[in-house]
């Protein structure tokens, strides 16, 4: 049960109704509750006192309830509780709150539970357990409503008025859901998007009335929930400021007998995870299973995926029990346990309230002697492909696959004795450890001050409001930017022709120009809804990339990535719009362009999809050096912008993405070969390479190129489409488009770097072709 929702949370603030400290406790305490009088207290002692006199059993005597807080000190409190009564049996008419039937009852319990200066009650009743939910708010609600669902014919469930306008404000919904007697109601959420702040804007999910979870946002998680008993609630309550979409899910109802699990397990080799997963367990289940191995060997478990609620040491509440050890928490790494024997048991184990998404596992047997057959084994006893060993990334996780390594032609070694692939070198990061990658990186000397056009000034002219490297960069990070005397290929030039020493001064939200140039057209590079929730994994969530649009040749479907420049332009790559045969790529209807797309072949209300008036390759495009890989699209009619489609900011000539930055690459994973690797929208993040660095590992790559590669260890599928966005985020928070994937690899594989077209050096040809 919900105990931390429970009394001591209770806010103290001023509160004419309802005694503030009123606490609610598991009635079958009644003595403590007896000990305890009030004035407001007395009624609800009297409900749980009077309530078991009259034979009706408290079922769970957890009183369950939200609460909202405001900023300005009024209250909004909803009470959900539950009674059982045991001595009547279930008459479908309970139902129907018009029945007789229904009248009959209520009068009884009301009678019974005495609710004299009651608050407004309303009734529902379950086949199993009649329930009655008592709702209470001091701070009424604009609307305030229950939906009565039966699930046993699938349907959808929506917030009002979704998905053509936000969600009403002030309301308070519940839909209650009921499968048939040994079922469970299956809840799935297609879309949910709500205001960020859980205190204002937030959908909550009970099993029967033990909550299973809270959300606000945009979460990434799993949002597929299943009931244990055959009821499930899920309300809504929404504040009066920032409404957002809201959500959309589809419900239905499964037998409980179809769920799977525990069992023996006699394989040398196999997997395991918990009930329905990747959907989210259901509460108040247990699964055991007995792993059995031939006799002479051990037996060994691998979670690849471990999602179970919150760390904690003694694991109360959900867990997995390897042998006498209990796992609970969320991990990101795989996690292995052997066995000292021939056998395992592996239990799962959820209580009644939150869920989680649940764990997958696989087992295999090995003799002792020989843990790992064919396989590198770390001192955290997971085994990885051979080839992994001594690559420059740390698989194991502690790091055990790259010690004591001889270094290979393509690797730089460390002083540490650690070898690290070369294109990490003076990009500003430590690599090695011991920054031996970063030393001999031909910079100044210390107690210097390195400028962008290479000069060494003392580190004391830095914001001395002097431009002493002669390229505005000594001056570029301080409080003030400077005006400065002439421009040079690193300052700013604003519309009125002066140019300032700020790096980066676009779209940053501060006036630098003087005529305010710099933050003119900045409608861009915005994900008009975000969340604050971290993001695992390589799938993106709907709506991250608004700018990503999917190019789509007739008849082929998916064939490369481009850009959202604006409610006419994409940009996208010379090599994708190039006639290969019998192929006519260079003629524009070829082409259809889908936008604000995040699964492939599933259209959203958000996907626009748009036939291409005219495509403008770049004139001087090489197709055998891929110089000048860049080329415009335009759209036969404009697109109306949504949250799912959204422009990318365009970086002015003078933009600088410095080596070591961060940058993510989209993609549903087509590569110029074409075919189709991922139906959901793939991300990967990746980091500028010096460009020196670059040149002098990559044969062919230009002044007008840059290089990145992939930052995270184990990137083997495909994330970048040709054409698609090089995209990173400024410091206010925006995206800019660094690139766009060219050569190389987009695929971000490990130690192969790709390649863009760097887009500062064509901003001019952008707006003199397109008049973006
Ligand atoms: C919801 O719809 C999806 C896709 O149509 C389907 O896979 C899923 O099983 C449905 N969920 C429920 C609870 O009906
Ligand atoms: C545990 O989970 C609950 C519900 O999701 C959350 O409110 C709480 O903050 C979490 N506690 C910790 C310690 O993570
Ligand atoms: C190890 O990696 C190599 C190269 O990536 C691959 O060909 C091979 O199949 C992998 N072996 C295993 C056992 O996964
Ligand atoms: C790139 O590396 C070279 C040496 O290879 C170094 O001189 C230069 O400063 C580095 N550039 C950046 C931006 O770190
Ligand atoms: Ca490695
Ligand atoms: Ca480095
Ligand atoms: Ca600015």
């Amino acid at each position: 049960m919900d105990l931390l929702d429970s009394g001591q949370k209770f806010s103290t603030g001023k509160d004419t109704d309802w005694d503030a400290g009123l606490q609610f406790l598991p009635a079958t305490d009644s003595k403590k509750l007896e000990k305890k009088p009030g004035r407001r207290k007395r009624l609800w002692i009297g409900v749980g006192l009077l309530v078991s006199a009259a034979a009706l059993a408290l079922l769970t005597g957890l009183l369950v309830w939200h609460f909202h807080l405001r900023r300005d000190v009024r209250v909004k409190r909803v009470y959900i509780g539950s009674m059982g009564i045991s001595d009547r049996r279930f008459q479908p008419a309970y139902e129907d709150p018009s029945s007789t039937q229904f009248t009959n009852l209520a009068s009884l319990v009301s009678q019974q539970v005495r609710l004299h200066s009651s608050p407004k009650a309303s009734w529902e009743f379950t086949p199993v357990n009649v329930y009655f939910i008592l709702h209470c708010s001091i701070l009424p609600f604009s609307v305030k409503k229950h939906f009565n669902i039966h699930v046993k014919e699938a349907g959808i469930v929506q917030s009002p008025g979704f998905p053509d306008s936000s969600y009403p404000p002030n309301i308070y919904l519940q839909w209650r859901l009921r499968a048939d007697p040994g079922h469970r109601v299956q809840l799935d959420f297609h879309t949910l998007i709500l205001e960020d702040d859980c205190q204002k804007d937030f959908i909550k999910i009970y099993d029967s009335l033990a909550p299973i979870e809270n959300c606000c946002g945009y979460p990434h998680k799993s949002l597929s929930f299943l009931s244990s008993g055959n009821v499930m609630l899920l309300t809504l309550v929404t504040s009066e400021e920032k409404n957002f979409p809201g959500f959309r899910a589809n419900y239905s109802q499964i037998p409980v007998t179809e769920q799977k699990c525990g069992g023996t397990l006699t394989g040398n080799k196999g997997s395991l995870s918990s009930p329905f997963f990747p959907s989210n367990y259901p509460p108040k289940t247990t699964c055991v299973w007995n792993i059995e191995v031939p006799k002479e060997k051990f037996v060994k478990i691998q979670f690849n995926k471990f999602f179970l609620g919150n760390e904690s040491k003694e694991c109360p509440n959900d867990y997995v029990g390897v042998d006498n050890q209990r796992l609970c928490g969320r991990r990101l790494k795989s996690t292995v346990i052997t066995s000292q024997s021939n056998e395992m048991t592996i239990k799962f184990n959820s209580d009644s309230s939150y869920v989680d998404q649940g764990f997958t596992a696989q087992y295999e047997a090995f003799v002792p002697t020989n843990p790992c057959p064919g396989r590198f084994q770390c001192t955290n006893n997971l085994c990885i492909n051979t080839t992994l060993q001594c690559d420059g990334w740390n698989d194991c996780g502690d790091g055990s696959d790259e010690d004591n390594c001889k270094c290979e032609v393509t690797q730089m070694k460390c002083k540490n004795g650690r070898c690290k692939p070369k294109f990490w070198e003076c990009d500003g990061s430590d690599d090695c450890g011991d920054n031996t990658d970063e030393e001999n990186c031909g910079g100044c000397k210390p107690g210097e001050f390195s400028c962008r056009n290479g000069r060494c000034i003392p580190e004391k002219l830095r914001c001395n409001g002097k431009d002493d490297c002669n390229d505005g960069s000594d001056e570029s990070k301080c409080e003030k930017s400077l005006v400065l005397q002439q421009c040079s290929e690193f300052t700013f030039r604003c519309k009125n022709g002066r140019c300032i020493s700020k790096l980066n001064p676009e779209c940053d939200g501060e006036e630098d120009c003087a005529d305010g140039s710099d933050e003119d057209d900045c409608q861009c590079g915005l994900r008009p809804y975000r969340s604050s929730r971290i993001v695992g994994g390589q799938a993106s969530r709907e709506g991250e990339w608004p700018w990503q649009v999917s190019l789509h040749i007739r008849g082929t479907g998916h064939v490369c990535g481009a850009s959202v420049l604006s409610r006419r332009w994409l940009l996208t790559a010379a090599h994708c719009v190039q006639d290969n045969g019998p192929n006519k790529y260079s003629q524009a209807d070829q082409w259809e362009a889908l936008l604000g797309l995040h699964a492939q072949s599933q259209i959203s209300e958000w996907t626009e999809r748009r036939n291409i008036k005219r495509i403008i390759a770049h004139q001087d495009y090489n197709p055998l050096t891929y110089e000048n890989d860049i080329a415009l699209m335009e759209l036969d009619s404009e697109v109306t912008l949504n949250q799912n489609i959204w422009p990318i900011c365009l970086p002015s000539p003078t933009y600088d993405f410095p080596a070591g930055q961060v940058a993510w690459i989209t993609g549903w994973g087509a590569t110029r070969e074409g075919g189709v690797a991922a139906v959901i929208l793939q991300k990967a993040e990746i980091r500028i390479i010096n460009s020196t660095v670059c040149k002098n590992l990559l044969e062919d790559v230009t002044d007008n190129m840059l290089c990145a590669g992939v930052l995270k260890g184990g990137v083997d599928a495909c994330q970048g489409d040709s054409g698609g966005p090089l995209s990173i985020t400024s410091p206010s928070g925006r995206a800019f488009l660094a690139g766009v994937v060219s050569w190389g690899d987009g695929c971000a594989r490990r130690n192969k770097p790709g390649v863009y077209t760097r887009v500062t050096k064509y901003r001019s040809w952008i707006k003199e072709k397109s008049g973006v």
